[in-house]
């Protein structure tokens, strides 16, 4: 549906500036309207639909040749083409952050661009905890901060359970809702702590996340609708990521449900750092080089079992080291040298 956003246009002088620091840009035949800049809403493959300053949604073409490849969240300028509200992207403007994982293939997948904070979603009763701190890692790498969101407040079946394992985080400062679509809860604590940011909603297939956006823009449900080719029946997983303006300012992205989070970039030996409640820990182990396993004089350890840092978290931790590459080649998670 058409609609007016508000934005801050780049002057030509910072379009310039912003120009000469990249080079990749497509060149296009000159029978094409004026640059102009606007936010990529959501991408199909080839296509894109860019929310441009103060107007209506623009589909426009990514050419082969454009680096990087624009995501969701992305501020570019593009060109009007023969017919209205049709247009090609001809750059892609410097991303302030982005949130990226390994995709199949071997090749990087650029999740979204230009957000300022990531929204990990769980649901009550079903909660991975692995999949939280996967996040909450990545988040930390691409420096965006991360809050948690619980959904399903509804359906807890051991609610004192939840609030011991999701204790820790909150003494971690990172700020963690409980939330239920169904009963109206927490939502609009949730709608304030998201007014005039870019956030993205992640989480597992299922969770709510759609639901709750659901909540503020009301045609974004029927946009992530579709209907199952086995069963004909409607579905309503979400297949791409998708941009809203938020009522009260700022903009929300829904993204699809995932079953796993593979951090990218990341080795084993620097994983610790990314978690904020091991961070400060560092460097006190006996030995520099502590994989924090069975080291004497290991702090990590140490503090876990004090109850100084969650034991769960550091049990997390060692598990995602060991899907990690080892920077040390000597470094292996069960103790033994390498073969
Ligand atoms: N009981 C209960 N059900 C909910 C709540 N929020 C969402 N649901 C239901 O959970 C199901 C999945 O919700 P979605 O919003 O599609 O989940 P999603 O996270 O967007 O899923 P993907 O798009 O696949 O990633 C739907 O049937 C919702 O009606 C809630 O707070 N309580
Ligand atoms: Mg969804
Ligand atoms: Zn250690």
């Amino acid at each position: 549906m058409p609609r007016k956003r508000e934005g801050k246009a780049l002057t030509l002088r910072q379009l310039d500036r912003v120009r000469t620091a990249r080079t990749k840009r497509v060149a296009e035949p000159g029978d094409l309207g004026p640059e102009a800049t606007g936010r990529v809403v959501a991408h199909f493959g080839l296509n894109v639909e860019v929310m441009p300053e103060g107007g209506e949604c623009i589909r426009c073409a990514v050419r082969e040749t454009l680096e990087p490849e624009p995501v969701c969240g992305d501020r570019v300028v593009w060109r009007q083409t023969g017919e209205q509200s049709q247009g090609v992207i001809v750059e892609v403007l410097p991303r302030r952050s982005q949130l990226q994982r390994p995709g199949p293939y071997r090749r990087l997948l650029t999740v979204v661009a230009n957000v300022d904070r990531i929204v990990v979603v769980g649901a009550s009763g079903t909660l991975n905890p692995g999949l939280l701190d996967r996040y909450l890692a990545a988040a930390r790498k691409a420096g965006i901060e991360a809050m948690l969101v619980i959904n399903k407040a509804d359906l807890a079946i051991d609610p004192h359970g939840e609030a011991e394992l999701l204790a820790p985080y909150e003494r971690m400062g990172y700020p963690v809702l409980r939330t239920s679509v169904v009963r109206c809860e927490g939502l609009e604590a949730l709608e304030a702590s998201l007014t005039n940011l870019t956030s993205v909603f992640v989480g597992e297939s299922g969770v709510g996340k759609s639901s709750l956006i659901g909540l503020w823009i009301p045609d974004s449900q029927a946009r992530t609708a579709e209907v199952h080719p086995g069963t004909g029946q409607g579905r309503h997983a979400t297949t791409t990521a998708r941009m809203y303006p938020l009522p009260r300012g700022g903009d929300i992205i829904d993204s699809p449900g995932v079953r796993e989070f593979g951090l990218h970039g990341v080795e084993r030996e620097s994983l610790p750092a990314l978690f904020r409640d091991m961070e400060p820990l560092l460097g006190s182990c006996r030995f520099s080089d502590c994989r924090h396993l069975r080291e004497p004089g290991c702090a990590l350890r140490a503090a876990a079992e004090s109850g100084a840092v969650s034991p769960i978290r550091l049990a997390s931790m060692l598990r995602i080291m060991e899907s990690l590459p080892p920077r040390n080649p000597f470094f292996s998670p069960d103790g033994r040298s390498p073969r």
